[in-house]
């Protein structure tokens, strides 16, 4: 395609304007096909970012600077109007100002490369619940893992048509080159005080430069389809989430979709994809990251999911853990930061076998590999938020609908997170408020999906939406409760909380995860059926004793059930009191009163207990 092609004025007049800007030496609009996806990954192998996997057809490994490997949530910024709008969890700038050091940034910071024009949909061309955006880039590396993710070309800007709506999203990897200079193999990116991943939610606008990795770059995934998306749910009445979609289908070929909010690589892509243990019961994904929910006519939220591809944590993902994952990336992959062994094959802490011989690690050393698939922590041969990008349709456990344009009727939500301690394996919420309260309460140890030094260490991480809501988070939970307001509790999907991660005095999990997690599905499947298999407690419905299926067990996972599945009254005491002092009071009058009045409920509860 050309600029000819474009018959939509704005989106000409805009792809002009930014050419002016950043005076790349040439332009390309992308139509998505193979021809252009193999000549732009050639371009990545000549010029030393991307080498081809010998034991895997048609895919390929890139390393990036030890600088950019992961979401940077220090340098992402909410630019709206007023600073309350962004809330007390986002970093705020001023829209105007930003803009002043953004187009600094971007004066001629595309000379030397081709600019990219990528029209794309999330979510299936033409569903009503799609939105369409075009992302402009420098970086072949994001149009690649842009075609695999969305869907790319003609059909959208048909779809988008003379005057339609679009959001703008504008990338740089910070990197101009001189005359005749070339990559040569160092990935391109600017430094950290200069990466700037920003959204502006009056505008629907969104601007990075500086970073070539995940989230920072494909910006159709945290930066559209969450953090703008969210504004546009709010003000559309939807829900925009950071949620896996599966399909679960009992013995009896009785279907139900369910969703799962659980903070950066705390396992959702396992969860979607997982193969159950307990026989009968079948696991179909509908989407491993992100789900865009409307009240269909009926009166129940529908899903899509808005991603067209996989970018899945590599580490811990093996044949036992996640086959679907890796047969989905067996072919036609992108792989980043990952290990490369010598018969040109990747590898990673986790894959669930030793590598032999020499490894090229993710900062491109040579090294000799260890007898176990395990690495002391620093050393590893992959970094732990190494990704592999991976088309949904090559993954087996793909549901035939997933990519239905009214998308799916969801029965129940799952929140959760990684908790050594406190919160059991699984809880049911009475009602809504009393959901949304648990969503709102969310905590985890951060993990390496994000560049951050509290790493390790419980935050709060509300709804797993910390780093992706586009607005005020005391309003997002508002609208939660609204959209509860919408539609009746028998239509409304039931709240559960999970907890694959708690662990005992010796660090160990107590819980076997993964596989196993099918028997809670299996639990709350029957819950949502109104089954007889629950005790009222303080903090809500668990498990009776007896109702979580645990044949095929072993005999320490089955010692440690009542453990986890009973109530840690000092736990959730202190637990409360953390809440009260130093989450909730960040809200100040932006915390809805259902949510204040949840957390006096609990208390009593556990104090009468
Ligand atoms: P993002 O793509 O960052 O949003 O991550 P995610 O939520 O999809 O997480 P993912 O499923 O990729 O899992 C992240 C890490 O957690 C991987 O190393 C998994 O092996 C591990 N993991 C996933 N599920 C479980 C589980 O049930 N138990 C345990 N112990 N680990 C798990
Ligand atoms: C996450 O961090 O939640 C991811 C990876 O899914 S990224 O695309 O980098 O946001
Ligand atoms: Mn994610």
């Amino acid at each position: 395609m050309t600029i000819s092609d474009i018959k939509n004025a704005k989106i000409k007049a805009w792809i002009e304007e930014i050419e002016k800007l950043c005076t790349p030496d040439a332009l390309h609009i992308c139509d998505g096909t193979k021809e252009e996806y193999d000549t732009l990954m050639k371009k990545c192998v000549d010029s030393g970012l991307a080498t081809p996997l010998k034991k895997k057809p048609n895919s390929f490994l890139f390393r990036s600077l030890p600088s950019d490997v992961a979401r940077v949530e220090a340098r992402t910024f909410i630019a709206s109007r007023k600073e309350e709008d962004a809330g007390p969890t986002n970093h705020w700038i001023d829209p105007v100002e930003l803009k002043k050091t953004m187009t600094k940034l971007y004066t001629g910071c595309m000379k030397g490369r081709t600019m990219y024009v990528i029209p794309y949909s999330m979510g299936p061309v033409g569903s009503p619940i799609s939105k369409n955006g075009i992302e402009i880039t420098d970086s072949e590396y994001v149009v690649c893992n842009m075609i695999i993710m969305t869907r790319v070309g003609k059909k959208v800007l048909d779809a988008i048509g003379p005057d339609g709506d679009f959001v703008p999203c504008l990338h740089s990897v910070g990197k101009p080159l001189a005359e005749g200079e070339s990559d040569h193999g160092i990935w391109p990116c600017a430094d950290m005080e200069n990466k700037y991943i920003s959204q502006f939610p009056e505008e629907h606008t969104i601007w990075s430069y500086g970073s070539g990795y995940g989230g920072n770059a494909l910006l159709g995934k945290k930066c559209f389809a969450l953090r703008i998306a969210t504004v546009l749910a709010r003000d559309e009445g939807w829900l925009a989430e950071h949620m896996l979609i599966l399909k679960l289908t009992n013995p009896k070929g009785e279907v139900k979709y369910v969703t799962g909010a659980f903070p950066s690589a705390c396992g959702k892509t396992n969860l979607a994809m997982l193969i159950p243990k307990i026989p009968g019961w079948k696991v179909e994904t509908i989407g491993d990251d992100i789900a865009w929910m409307k009240f269909g006519s009926d009166g129940r939220l529908y899903a899509i999911n808005p991603e067209a591809g996989f970018f899945g944590v590599a580490p811990g993902t093996s044949e036992k853990s996640n086959k679907n994952a890796l047969e989905a990336a067996r072919e036609n992959a992108i792989f980043t930061n990952c290990a490369l062994t010598e018969d040109g094959d990747i590898w990673w802490e986790g894959i669930g076998y030793p590598a032999k011989g020499d490894l090229i690690d993710w900062k491109g050393i040579k090294r000799p590999a260890l007898p176990k698939d395990k690495s002391p922590k620093g050393e590893e041969f992959a970094h732990p938020n190494a990704r592999f990008t991976a088309p949904a349709n090559q993954c087996p456990c793909i549901a035939p609908e997933w990519e239905d344009p009214k998308g799916v009727p969801i029965s129940a939500f799952l929140f959760g997170g990684r908790r050594p301690s406190t919160v059991p394996l699984v809880h049911q919420a009475r009602d809504w408020n009393h959901g949304v309260f648990l969503g709102s309460i969310v905590g985890s140890e951060v993990t390496a999906a994000v560049i951050s030094d509290q790493v390790g260490q419980v935050r709060r991480d509300p709804f797993a939406m910390l780093p992706f809501c586009g607005y005020n988070m005391g309003d997002y939970f508002q609208h939660w409760i609204n959209i509860g307001k919408k539609s009746t509790a028998d239509k409304l999907p039931k709240i559960f909380y999970v907890n694959w991660f708690r662990k005992d005095d010796d660090g160990n999990f107590m819980w076997p995860g993964y596989g196993d997690n099918s028997r809670v599905l299996a639990w709350i499947f029957d819950r949502c059926d109104g089954k007889d298999n629950a005790v009222d407690t303080a903090i809500g419905y668990m498990p009776k004793p007896g109702a979580i299926n645990t044949e095929g067990l072993s005999e320490q996972d089955k010692a440690n059930i009542p453990a986890i599945t009973s109530v840690d009254k000092e736990g959730w005491l202190k637990e409360i009191k953390d809440i009260r002092e130093n989450h909730y009071p960040k809200f100040g009058k932006h915390l809805p009163k259902e949510l204040a009045d949840q957390l006096d409920i609990l208390e009593n509860n556990l104090k009468n207990m």
